[in-house]
């Protein structure tokens, strides 16, 4: 069996939302294809929610600190991001068009730490549940779709490349935040100089 991971699919990082990525919601009819593709050949689908309390450390008005500049949290550098993927709220719910799944991991949870990759947080202190669940499954080839390209996707990458998955990008199911010019592309370099396969949605047979 094989996965479809669906990262962070989320209101705030979507047009209007509060860290939009821009023409995010291009990406969506190409994912709810992959949705029904992997549903219709019984394959695995899974979704990450950036779920963080009001009270998170990367929220630069939590810091005080200024949006976009970097410093430190907790010994790790750190991003200042405005407010988003709140807990419960509406700006952390899946985009409405987004094709339903039946199976979520949250994670940046903890206040004091920020979490971009679906399977550990940004210390590696802590794990989701998805390394287990892959593995519980049989799954070792998994294909990442979503937002961000430049922070969740490539981390989430980066940690199933260590983890010996063999990882599929699909490269127009996903979309990046871009706070300097070319962090999308450079993130692609480099998840790809790791061993992650870039492909194209149109690529996937089963
Ligand atoms: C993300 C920045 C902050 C993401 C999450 O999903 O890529 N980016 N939190
Ligand atoms: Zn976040």
């Amino acid at each position: 069996m094989k996965a479809l991971i669906v990262v962070d699919v989320q209101n705030d990082f979507c047009e209007g939302g509060t860290l939009e990525v821009k023409n995010a919601s291009e990406i969506i009819p190409i994912i709810n294809n992959l949705i029904t593709l992997f549903k219709k050949n019984k394959q695995f689908i899974i979704s990450t929610k950036d779920w963080h309390p009001k009270n998170h450390k990367s929220f630069a008005v939590n810091s005080n600190k200024i949006i976009g500049e970097i410093g430190e949290l907790n010994g790790l550098p750190q991003v200042w991001w405005p407010e988003h993927c709140i807990e419960y709220s509406f700006g952390a719910e899946l985009h409405p068009e987004l094709f339903y799944i039946e199976n979520t991991i949250y994670k940046g949870t903890d206040p004091n730490v920020d979490s971009y990759s679906a399977f550990f947080d940004n210390g590696r202190k802590r794990k989701t549940q998805l390394g287990n669940i892959l593995r519980k499954k049989g799954i070792h080839e998994i294909y990442i779709v979503g937002l961000a390209t430049d922070y969740c996707v490539k981390y989430t990458v980066l940690d199933a490349i260590d983890l010996d998955f063999k990882v599929n990008i699909v490269e127009d199911a996903c979309k990046g935040v871009n706070l300097q010019e070319f962090d999308s592309e450079l993130a692609l370099k480099e998840i790809v100089h790791k061993g992650a396969h870039l492909i194209k949605s149109t690529d996937i047979k089963f």
